[in-house]
């Protein structure tokens, strides 16, 4: 079966990888699946074959022979458990990697979220600039103990996991933001994910398209 993700058709960011197809495109390239793209624009994404796909039409989306999936956590953790490569054999490491995708999109992802929102959405409003510095903060209180948890070690539990892989992508939208360097070991921790050649392939890939 050939396996089919949807993206944007025009990034907003441009190929800056910021967009959620990069991590199911990570994903799919650590453990080794070939997979095509269908590109979608901001007006098909509402129509009805691809709210067919996905009920609240976004992207990406997941098809592989009848089954349909959105919501990226599940894709990666669909991929994850079907293949080798993205989580531990053993049961409880295995139930601790999953634990930390749900805390990259459950408890860290919405701040993050928060703050792009302000800027890119609220940035033009008269309390904008006001607000701001709550919506940091509020990272600031995510990032604080994730970043005593990882310490110095390399990933959030033993070897690399989809944890990590989750983690790592939300993460990176707060690049541009500068408050990830206020945690070295986390912008750190965050180059190494992106210093993965899945992800440098699934970089590329992404890239290519904006780009090219
Ligand atoms: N919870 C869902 C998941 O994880 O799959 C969220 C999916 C989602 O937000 N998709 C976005 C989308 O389709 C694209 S990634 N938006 C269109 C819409 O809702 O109408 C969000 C995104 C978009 C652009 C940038 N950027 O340019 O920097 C970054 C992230």
């Amino acid at each position: 079966m050939t396996i089919t993700i949807t993206a944007f058709e025009r990034s907003p960011d441009g190929g800056k990888g910021l967009a959620r197809d990069t991590r199911v495109r990570w994903a799919l390239e650590e453990v080794g699946q070939s997979y095509e793209v269908r590109l979608v624009s901001f007006a098909a994404m509402k129509e009805p074959a691809h709210l067919a796909l996905h009920p609240f039409g976004q992207i990406p989306t997941y098809e592989d022979g009848n089954l349909t999936l959105f919501e990226t956590g599940s894709i990666v953790f669909h991929l994850a458990e079907r293949h080798a490569g993205l989580l531990p054999v053993d049961a409880d490491a295995r139930a601790r990697a999953i634990t930390w995708m749900f805390a990259a999109v459950n408890t860290v992802e919405p701040a993050i979220l928060e703050l792009a929102n302000a800027k890119l959405l609220e940035g033009n409003k008269s309390w904008s600039k006001e607000r701001l510095p709550l919506v940091q903060d509020r990272v600031r209180d995510r990032l604080r103990p994730l970043s005593a948890r990882l310490g110095d070690a390399d990933w959030l539990d033993g070897a690399f996991s989809a944890g990590d892989l989750m983690m790592v992508s939300v993460l990176l939208r707060l690049k541009p933001s500068g408050i990830l360097d206020e945690y070295p070991n986390l912008a750190a921790y965050v180059a190494r994910g992106e210093a993965r050649p899945a992800y440098q392939r699934a970089f590329a890939a992404q890239l290519a398209l904006y780009t090219g």
